[in-house]
């Protein structure tokens, strides 16, 4: 077998399950240890769309059009070598104070105390500017120093004329490169290759 046929996660199918529902921020994945790679975002940004469309699956993560939808760090296998772990949304309107209290213990100790945590997919609405939600998960992001990738989502809904200037009225709100950001739609599928590539060279 040449070195160009040699299996690679990169190649070929890569199959994905529900693992577990995790509601404590240190709780283990049962099953063997393996890097975790985090999609996290306001509710409703498009989290578990995103990972049904990059795992290639239609309904494996729970969508709504409800926010708040995702309320435990839910565990899915992506071929043999990750995890991937749809983190619960921020900011959804309805949220109680005990709700949101809830979720700033669950998912800022999830990003803080994490060692399997190998990258965040940071998730951002291309139409929308970041909340005040937004620039705090950024902040916890680089103070952790984790590395994290700005996927820009719902690019359908924008324009392409309009695109360049809110991307970069995203980018700056957060202080992000324009170039670090990846533009995405779960609808149209574009970024979805790369984001994909992206992914996969987390764990390189
Ligand atoms: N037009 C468009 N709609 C999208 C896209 N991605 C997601 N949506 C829609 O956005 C809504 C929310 O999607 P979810 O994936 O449930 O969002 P989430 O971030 O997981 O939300 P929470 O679980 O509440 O945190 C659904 O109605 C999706 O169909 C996209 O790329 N384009
Ligand atoms: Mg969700």
């Amino acid at each position: 077998m040449t070195a160009e046929e040699a299996p690679s996660p990169a190649r070929g199918l890569l199959l994905s399950a529900y693992v577990t529902s995790l509601v404590r921020p240190d709780a283990p994945v049962p099953g063997p240890v393996r890097p975790e790679i985090a999609l996290v975002g306001r509710s409703n940004v498009g989290k578990s769309t995103l990972l049904n469309r990059l795992v290639g699956r239609r309904a494996l993560a729970r969508t709504s059009r409800t926010p708040g939808k995702t309320r435990a760090l839910n565990v899915f296998t992506w071929g043999e070598h990750l995890y991937l772990v749809d983190v619960p949304g921020y900011g959804w309107a309805q949220a109680s104070r005990g709700d949101r209290a809830g979720y700033r213990k669950l998912v800022e100790g999830y990003l803080s105390g994490r060692p399997q945590l190998a990258a965040v997919l940071w998730l951002l609405d291309l139409r929308r500017d970041p909340s005040p939600d937004d620039a705090e998960i950024g902040e916890v992001l680089a103070a952790r120093g984790i590395p994290a990738l700005a996927v820009l989502t719902k690019a359908d809904q924008v324009p392409r004329a309009l695109r360049p200037s809110r991307l970069r009225a995203v980018a700056l709100a957060l202080g992000l490169e324009e170039d670090a950001c990846l533009v995405t739609s779960a609808r149209t599928l574009e970024g979805m290759e790369e984001l994909r590539d992206s992914v996969l060279a987390f764990l390189a």
